[in-house]
């Protein structure tokens, strides 16, 4: 699904919906049987946004011709709020990650500086050069779910800690894809919604860690970077996200709050 609006103030240009602002987006993959129901709650959602009323929806549905490839769900933490700000816990587990400070800063200007993506944004995590076509639209990962015995088994691990929430499965969801991608390093994610300020930082090696206060309450900015080696392969990655379909069959683990340096510890990388 996909919802925007026309620019405050600009006269839409003819039968063009590129400057278009984005207000939600949203993708998964359902047996047959639920597609209807599923369409329907994806219209809800864009229909009672908080990012505003959009004037284009458009919902696409594809018969997906390839088994989905199976894989588990990040393992998941929370940090405790850093004495010294959101963005310093970000930089910590980005930089041990391998991402370099000029990527990082790159990063920090597109997910809190910039227009709203509809996708995600893909930069070299040591160049730092910015790696996708189109940067308004960004690259969009879809074809993410989660097949019955995975939700469960997510749900169940998040639910011990209060945070089994549609927000939290989908964001992990993708986030599980996004890591199992060829060639990456690690992601950073902030939510567009003004009044979600939780955000995240994940890599195949340090999980899909949690980070409260990563903006202000109230602000609609926000975005998603996606950080990939030197040497991938452009192609290849961008296909496995934009169109391998992957679903997310168990969970490894939620654990509470930790501290950024509990959580570089037990990383693997
Ligand atoms: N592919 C690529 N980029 C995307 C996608 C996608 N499928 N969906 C969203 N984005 C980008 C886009 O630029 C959005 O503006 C931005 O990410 C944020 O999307 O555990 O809600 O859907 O509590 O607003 C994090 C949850 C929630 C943290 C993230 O993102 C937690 C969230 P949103
Ligand atoms: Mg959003």
């Amino acid at each position: 699904m996909r919802a925007s609006r026309k620019p405050f103030g600009k006269r839409p240009e003819k039968g063009a919906a590129a400057g278009d602002v984005h207000v939600s987006g949203a993708e998964g993959i359902c047996a047959e049987e639920e597609a209807m129901s599923v369409a329907g709650s994806y219209l809800m959602r864009a229909m009672r946004h908080p990012r505003g009323n959009p004037d284009r929806i458009v919902i696409t549905l594809e018969r997906l011709k390839e088994r989905p490839l199976l894989v588990s769900a990040l393992p998941v933490a929370t940090i405790e709020r850093h004495p010294r700000g959101a963005r310093m816990a970000m930089t910590r587990l980005l930089s041990a990650a391998g991402v370099s400070d000029s990527a990082l800063r790159k990063a920090f200007e597109i997910l809190f500086d910039g227009e709203v993506m509809r996708g995600a944004a893909v930069l070299r995590a040591l160049s730092g050069e910015r790696i996708e076509a189109d940067h308004l639209r960004g690259v969009r990962v879809s074809r993410i779910g989660m097949t019955r015995r995975g939700r469960k088994s997510v749900s169940a691990a998040l639910g011990r800690h209060g945070i089994n929430t549609d927000i939290v499965r989908e964001a992990l969801t993708l986030a599980s894809k996004v890591a199992a991608c060829p060639g990456i390093v690690a992601e950073v994610c902030a939510s567009d919604d003004p009044d979600y300020t939780t955000g995240y930082v994940a890599s195949p090696g340090l999980g899909y860690v949690r980070i409260p206060g990563v903006k202000r309450k109230g602000s609609a900015r926000g975005g998603r970077v996606f950080f990939l080696s030197e040497s991938a392969d452009i192609d290849d990655s961008l296909c496995f996200l934009e169109s391998t379909p992957v679903m997310i069959d168990a969970a490894s683990g939620c654990t509470g709050t930790l501290t950024v340096d509990e959580i570089l510890r037990r990383a693997h990388r």
